[in-house]
């Protein structure tokens, strides 16, 4: 027997046909299994929904942003996990999160250049774009994700407080990247065997936050790192890089915060002593009452972390079989194992793991559910990865709200059909 898809690519396509660009943040819409659809409820928590207006370049975004496919933050737009299911491995780029610290800045791959300079090098020396288009090139699936993906969980279900973009679990994508190994570039330009420190920074504005004028956004990366799968991209799922996600040319930086991911790099700093940034001094690390007064180390790599493919809050028919699906990922490698529990935590089963299984990506899965009790219930996912990280119940609380990694969950109210 079919099992309801809530992924059904045509019943979404619908749904949205149906819906005015006002009410589309609120009414989400779900199929059930004869083909009738129903009102999802409105989102519970939706002062979350912190939307820049309707001026679309109120954000600095230069892409559109529709609400059933994102949810603003001020300069920045988080990927609806609900809009993922008619969307296959990779994030298409129109649905991409983007996380700008200023806004997107408009570049001209013509006339860039790319400058490396530093005491690590043995001379300065700048490439342009056609140099890095001709040179050998590499394509990876990389997964980017924000150090700040899934803040907001630790107000709404830890009850503690948090600073910065209160992210739900959207601050993430995969894509395919093509680009110049960073190390090809690094030994076109001579960097001698003593360099420690490499730090790209961007042509975006100057971020200025409480009145003090940080500069650029820039942020250092250990030399061994820069050299052994770093990627300056140029393209993103086979286009040139869009505007707002690096264009003409950006870092990826597989497995690491997705801050390391420097966009529209204008200039790369190689340096024999270490290297420091407000990026790395002031935020980006670890505060508050579980770590030492000047902060925890700067971060690296990210956690492990299970979204399901669902609208918060998703309303449900008892008695029906749904088909649920989500996706895991971990900064350390492949995801081994997940495990679903739908009645809020008290029983576990395996999913099954479909599609490519690839580290510094996601792994997706699925498990079917036929709610009998109508109510709220809470739908929980947790993954372990092949170095054996399990996502835990309750993630150590820090000033800024990073690297939240609990199992999260879901809720869905049930009714009856
Ligand atoms: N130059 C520059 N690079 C940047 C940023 C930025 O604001 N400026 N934001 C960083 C952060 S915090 C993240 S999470 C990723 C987001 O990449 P995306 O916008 O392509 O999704 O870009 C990183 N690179
Ligand atoms: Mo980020």
């Amino acid at each position: 027997m079919p099992y309801e898809n809530l992924d059904d690519e045509a019943v979404r396509r619908r749904a949205r046909a149906g819906r005015t660009p006002q009410e589309a943040p609120d009414r989400l819409r779900l199929a059930t299994v004869d083909g009738r659809t129903l009102d999802d409820k409105d989102l519970d928590d939706r002062d979350l929904d912190d939307r820049a207006g309707d001026d679309p370049s109120a954000s600095g975004i230069v892409k559109p942003l529709p609400p059933e496919l994102f949810v603003e933050h001020e300069t920045n737009a988080e990927m609806r996990w609900d809009a993922m299911g008619d969307v296959g491995f990779h994030v298409p780029n129109d649905r991409f999160f983007v996380r700008n610290h200023t806004s997107t800045p408009i570049v001209d791959a013509a006339t860039w250049r790319l400058r490396l300079h530093g005491t690590g090098l043995s001379a300065p020396r700048s490439f342009g774009y056609e140099e890095l288009l001709a040179m050998p090139s590499v394509t990876r699936d990389v997964a980017i994700e924000c150090a700040g993906n899934g803040r907001s969980l630790f107000t709404t279900q830890q009850h503690q407080e948090v600073a910065g973009t209160p992210w739900r679990l959207g601050g993430i994508g995969v894509a395919r990247w093509r680009g110049v190994p960073l190390a090809t570039v690094l030994e076109r330009a001579g960097i001698t065997p003593d360099a420690v420190d490499v730090m790209a920074r961007g042509l975006d504005p100057a971020y200025v936050a409480d009145g003090v004028d940080h500069g650029r956004v820039r942020r250092p990366i250990p030399a061994a790192k820069a050299l052994r799968d770093v990627i300056l991209a140029y393209e993103m799922n086979d286009e040139p890089l869009p505007p707002d996600h690096g264009h003409p040319v950006r870092l990826v930086v597989p497995g690491w915060i997705g801050l390391a991911s420097v966009k529209w790099v204008g200039d790369i700093e190689v340096s024999t002593s270490p290297l420091s940034s407000p990026w790395n001094t002031e935020f980006y690390r670890m505060f508050g009452d579980a770590y030492p007064p000047q902060g925890g180390a700067p971060l690296t790599t990210q956690g492990v972390r299970s979204a399901f493919e669902l609208p918060w809050n998703a309303t449900l028919v008892a008695g029906r079989p749904y088909l649920l699906r989500g996706r895991s990922w971990s900064g350390n490698g492949r995801i081994a194992d997940v495990e679903v529990s739908l009645d809020g935590g008290a029983t576990w089963q395996r999913a099954p793991l479909r599609g490519p299984h690839v580290a510094s990506t996601w792994t997706r899965w699925q498990v079917t559910w036929k709610p009998a009790e109508t109510g709220r219930h809470f739908l929980l996912a947790r993954a372990t990865d092949e170095t054996g990280a399990v996502q835990p119940s309750h993630t150590t609380h820090n000033d800024f709200g990073y690297l939240f990694d609990a199992v999260v969950r879901h809720p869905v109210t049930v009714v009856s059909g």
